[in-house]
């Protein structure tokens, strides 16, 4: 099944292919190059029909024994996540917050994989995977610190084998490779994840990581969330192939999944995940979403975007898609939804005082968790920084 139709989505990419000369630069795709995708639940909320013996029916069998509970489970934390991730664009529109990156949209392609991890699996995010937090166990209130400017992170990563946000580009995917490397090395059966954009694809550093991962057959799942836009940069600069059919070059599989549909993520990243335990080294998985939001609170999408294309995507939500699900299959009732609304106000409030009760960092936290041992150049900037520091006091008490 191609995605790749919607309306928006073609006017973009025939604006894209006229070059500065007006020439038009048709990119040719190379043949066998036409994108699949995993998919168990339509954007209608109905279950995918797949034929038995089909590759789709393997993974479909990773939920098979999914209860309604369960089912339940999913939807809460995704819309734990949104309201949570909400409440945290307000605090930055209020000042609370320097910055922050929404994950409007991508709740699915987070509670589906995040759902799907063991607890001695680990994690390396970048900067948006709110969701995954959540699965993992890490207190909401403590991704805020960072964006509001006290701490350098928030929590002990080891606490819930969930890394410290990464902002450096692609540069966790070569950590997770090193990580995974060890755990082969300890003779663990766990599993190591790494999250990463359809941008951060371009960058070395996961190009080498998955030549490392591929020639070492370390247990690590690459788990590319492509929502369509790098800032500004829409996917077609990325590549000029669907981006799962890159591991074929480097010896691994790839598959794309709905990245809007929790169940498919869900399925797609345990079938990921047990090959890596099973000693059968690295898998990229696709997860086929779109960044609803701006990419950070301190960008504007409207600049470079159109909003057909986001009216497009809204229709495949993630959460209204289960919610349609639950509701067609009897698994959820009224009180389910009111309780779960309740919960989400109650979240909302709770991160918002949390966030006003933060206390500034001491002026000369910043140079601590530096190096191990200290070192002499962090040494003269805290003096530096010291003296800067007294010289308002000299204004002060003039
Ligand atoms: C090495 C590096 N280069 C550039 C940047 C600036 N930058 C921050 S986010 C971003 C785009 C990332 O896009 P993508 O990987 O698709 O992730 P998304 O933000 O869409 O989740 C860029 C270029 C950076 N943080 N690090
Ligand atoms: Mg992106």
């Amino acid at each position: 099944m191609t995605v790749e139709s919607t309306a928006a989505r073609t006017s973009r990419r025939s604006a894209s292919t006229k070059s500065t000369a007006g020439k038009r630069t048709t990119a040719k795709k190379p043949p066998g190059t036409e994108p699949e995708l995993v998919q168990l639940l339509t954007p209608e909320g109905k279950r995918v029909k797949n034929a038995r013996n089909s590759k789709n029916a393997e993974y479909e069998s990773y939920v098979a024994d999914i209860t309604p509970d369960e089912l339940r489970g999913l939807y809460r934390d995704m819309v734990l996540t949104r309201r949570f991730d909400a409440e945290a664009t307000s605090l930055q529109r209020q000042g609370e917050l320097g910055l922050w990156a929404s994950l409007l949209g991508q709740e699915a392609a987070q509670i589906g994989s995040g759902r799907a991890l063991r607890d001695d699996d680990y994690v390396f995010p970048t900067y948006r995977e709110h969701g995954v937090a959540w699965c993992r166990g890490v207190d909401p209130t403590n991704l805020l610190g960072m964006f509001r400017g006290v701490n350098n992170g928030g929590w002990d990563p080891n606490g819930n084998n969930f890394h410290l946000y990464t902002i450096v580009i692609g540069s966790q995917a070569l950590h997770a490779t090193g990580y995974a490397m060890g755990v082969a090395k300890d003779g663990a059966d766990s599993a190591v994840i790494a999250y990463f954009g359809d941008g951060a694809s371009s960058q070395g550093d996961v190009a080498e990581s998955f030549t490392f991962s591929a020639v070492y057959n370390a247990p690590v799942v690459f788990f590319c969330q492509n929502n369509q836009w790098a800032i500004s940069e829409p996917t077609e600069k990325q590549t000029r192939v669907p981006l799962y059919q890159r591991a074929q070059g480097y010896g691994f599989p790839g598959v794309r999944v709905d990245g809007n549909d929790v169940l498919a993520c869900l399925a797609v990243t345990k079938w990921a995940l047990e090959r890596a335990r099973g000693g059968e080294g690295p898998t990229l998985v696709e997860a086929y979403t779109y960044r609803m939001g701006a990419h950070t609170t301190s960008d504007d999408p409207t600049k470079y975007r159109a909003d057909e294309e986001r009216e497009a995507w809204e229709a495949k939500d993630p959460i209204l898609r289960l919610r349609r699900y639950l509701e067609d299959s009897n698994h959820a009732d009224e009180s389910f939804f009111a309780e779960l609304e309740a919960e989400s106000e109650a979240l909302g409030r709770r991160v918002r005082e949390a966030v006003r009760a933060m206390p500034d960092p001491d002026h000369f936290a910043i140079f601590e968790n530096v190096y191990a041992d200290g070192h002499a150049l962090v040494d003269e900037e805290r003096a530096q920084f010291a003296a800067y520091q007294a010289s308002f006091a000299d204004v002060e008490g003039a």
